[in-house]
Formats: C-alpha cells, sequence, structure tokens
C-alpha cells in the first residue's frame, strides 16, 4: 500500500474514491441536548428510484438489520451494483416523551383481558431506518455481507509472509475513505480528537456504524495518521508510543465528550481487518458490537503488553481467525495444506 501507483490500481479496482458531494461543511447541533457533537450533510451520488434489490446477502430479526445487493441504473441504461444496509435504530430514552405523544398512532392489534399489543406509529423524525450505501459495490463487497460459513485458520509468522501478505498486495479493500479523514477531505467537522504528530499521532472519529444519537451503542476509530502499517501483523515494539497514545488518549477525549470513562470501553484492533491501515475500534463495553468475537478482537492492551514482552511477539506469533467460505485467502490457505 506503500506506493503510490499500486494504491491508484488497487483503489480503481476496489471502486475507491467514490462520489460522496460534500455541501459546503454545514454542521447541524444534534437534538440531543449537544451530547454527541455535530453532523455533516452529504449528499450521495444515489437515489433508490434508481435502485432495484436483486438478493437479499443476509438479515437478522434478532440485530434488525437487512443487507441488500442491487443494480442500480444509469443515464445511459449501464447497471452498477451497490450494497445497501438498512438497520432498525435504537429507542432514544431521551426522546421517549416525543414518542409517546398525541402526534403518534396508537393502532390496537389485541385486546385480551388486562392484555394488550399495539402497533405505534411514531412521528416522522423518530421512525428512521439507519441507512448505508456502497455504490459502486465491488464482487468483494457483496461477498463481506453474504452470510456463509466461516472456518478458522491458523496463520504462522511464515505462512502470513508467504499467503498472507502477497494476497493482501493484490486484493485488499481501497483505503481511500481513510486518506479522507486524514487529509480532512471528508467526516472532517466529525473529528473527536486528533494528535498530529505523523509518526506517533491518530485521528478519532465515530465510527460509520454508530448515528451518535446514544451513547449505549457508543462506536468510533482511531486511525493512525502513519501511512504502510497494515495490521497487527506489522506492529513491533517500534510502534509502543503510538499504541499508548491512542489507548490512553483516545480513553481520555471520549470520557470527556461523552462522559464514559475508559474501564467502560472496549479497545481493540481486528485481525484480520477489511481495511488496511492500522486502525482501533472503541465501542462501549454492554455493546455487542459486531465483530467483537474472540476470533477477531485483540485488546489493545493485549496488544501494549505482549510488544512490551517481545518486541517481535506479532512477527512470530501464530493468528487464529475465521474466513469466510468463498474467501480467496482461503482458498489459498487450503491449497497450501495450511487447513
Ligand atoms: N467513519 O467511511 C467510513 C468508514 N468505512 C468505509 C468503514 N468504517 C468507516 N468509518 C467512518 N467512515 O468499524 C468503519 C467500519 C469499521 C471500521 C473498519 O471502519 O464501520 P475493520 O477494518 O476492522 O473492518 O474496521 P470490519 O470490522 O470488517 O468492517 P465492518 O465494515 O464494520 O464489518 C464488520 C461487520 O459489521 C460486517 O460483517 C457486518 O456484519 C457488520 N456491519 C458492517 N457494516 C454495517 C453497518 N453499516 N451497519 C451495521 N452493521 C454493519
Amino acid at each position: 500500500m506503500a506506493d503510490s501507483g499500486k494504491r491508484k490500481r488497487t483503489e480503481e479496482a476496489e471502486g475507491g474514491d467514490g462520489d460522496c458531494v460534500e455541501q459546503g461543511q454545514k454542521p447541524q447541533p444534534l437534538d440531543n441536548g449537544g451530547l454527541l457533537g455535530v453532523r455533516t450533510e452529504l449528499t450521495p451520488a444515489f437515489s433508490f428510484s434508481a435502485f432495484r434489490v436483486e438478493k437479499v446477502l443476509r438479515e437478522s430479526a434478532r440485530e434488525k438489520i437487512i443487507f441488500l445487493h442491487g443494480k442500480v441504473s444509469g443515464d445511459s441504461g449501464d447497471e452498477k451494483d451497490a450494497v445497501v444496509i438498512l438497520e432498525k435504530t435504537p429507542l432514544q430514552v431521551d426522546r421517549i416523551s416525543d414518542l409517546l405523544n398525541k402526534k403518534s398512532e396508537l393502532k390496537l392489534q389485541i385486546c385480551n383481558d388486562i392484555y394488550s399489543t399495539y402497533t405505534l406509529y411514531p412521528p416522522l423524525e423518530l421512525n428512521d431506518v439507519k441507512t448505508t450505501i456502497v455504490y459502486p459495490a465491488t464482487e468483494k463487497h457483496i461477498q463481506k455481507y453474504r452470510s456463509q460459513d466461516v472456518y478458522l485458520v491458523q496463520e504462522t509468522g511464515d505462512d502470513y509472509k508467504n499467503i498472507t501478505l502477497p494476497f493482501l498486495q493484490t486484493q485488499s479493500f481501497s483505503i481511500q475513505w481513510v486518506y479522507n479523514i486524514l487529509e480532512k477531505k471528508a467526516e472532517a467537522d466529525r473529528i473527536i480528537y486528533e494528535n498530529s504528530d505523523p509518526t506517533n499521532g491518530f485521528i478519532l472519529i465515530p465510527d460509520f456504524k454508530w448515528d451518535q444519537k446514544q451513547r449505549d451503542d457508543l462506536y468510533l476509530i482511531a486511525i493512525c495518521h502513519r501511512r504502510g502499517l497494515k495490521s497487527l501483523r506489522d506492529l513491533t515494539a517500534e510502534q509502543l508510543p503510538l499504541l499508548r497514545n491512542i489507548l490512553q488518549e483516545g480513553q481520555e477525549a471520549i470520557l470527556k465528550r461523552y462522559s464514559l470513562p475508559g474501564n467502560q470501553l472496549r479497545v481493540y484492533v481486528h485481525y484480520q481487518p477489511s481495511y488496511y491501515h492500522l486502525h482501533v475500534h472503541f465501542t462501549a463495553l454492554g455493546f455487542d458490537a459486531a465483530g467483537i468475537a474472540v476470533e477477531r478482537a485483540h485488546l489493545l492492551s493485549d496488544v501494549i503488553a505482549n510488544l512490551e514482552l517481545d518486541p517481535l511477539y506479532y512477527q512470530k506469533r501464530t493468528l487464529t481467525y475465521a474466513l469466510r467460505a468463498n474467501e480467496p485467502l482461503l482458498k489459498k490457505f487450503l491449497d497450501a495444506g495450511k487447513c
């Protein structure tokens, strides 16, 4: 990823640098007492009028989420793939009185003795569905969200060098969105905290998946300024100052902004991540976020402790993680007789 020519090719292949149009930076205070910062209006080049659902990739009644693959027809009749994620948002405790006011229609479903069920039709502003759109989406995006069996692989340090790394150099998702954040070309007014040191600094920003309306599902990411650190595998003792800054300053910034103390935060990195530019996830400890399973999440405090014990810990250690059935990397491991 360090080579800019290679980066350009990967972005083109993965459809990076999508055309979100940022409209003159119009920050709006959120209507929950300013608890959770400002919002930027983005006008994506996307409309549901041109969208046709092809397939439900995955859905979960429990999580109240559905992942759709669809086609979007352009003016010239060409069609491009899109992934649309629809998710019912949590009820906001501080807006319950608005939900239960007379503007909400209550329709009786069943009445039996002292028991009754209703459907409540809340006002429009309390009836939102969080919508995430990846457009144009690549086949890799479509596969990422598709429901499928997963298999564990045990990757030794040598496997990483001989199988995983060469694969990543040709196949990973575009990280243009990361560079847009670091260069303040996107989401600039969503930044919660920045340490601008080019080697040991980072930007802390709300994650895509968090609508910032309530603290219960708090989710932020810290993205390091330094380029070329792809994942856990690239970390050595040299990165300890960076990792300690992220942990300590990230926790302090979250305490200051959201009044959530460090001992109620889960701070971790993914291995494998989806995006190979080092970033750290901060989620509320009480929140069952996607991606916190033991085969994927590595607590930052443990990563720091491991590197303090052995500067080359992550170059040497066998790391176990899960791969989806049709991920090409799994095939590479199978072909090498490694799983
Ligand atoms: N602020 O443009 C962005 C942006 N993008 C493109 C990704 N992220 C972004 N954040 C901002 N702006 O937490 C965030 C992602 C993720 C992190 C990358 O960067 O939301 P990762 O490299 O470790 O990859 O982290 P990961 O965890 O696989 O990414 P992702 O996309 O979160 O997928 C994990 C699982 O979460 C998916 O398999 C799916 O089950 C679920 N999921 C994905 N997207 C959504 C969604 N929009 N809503 C709900 N669930 C989702």
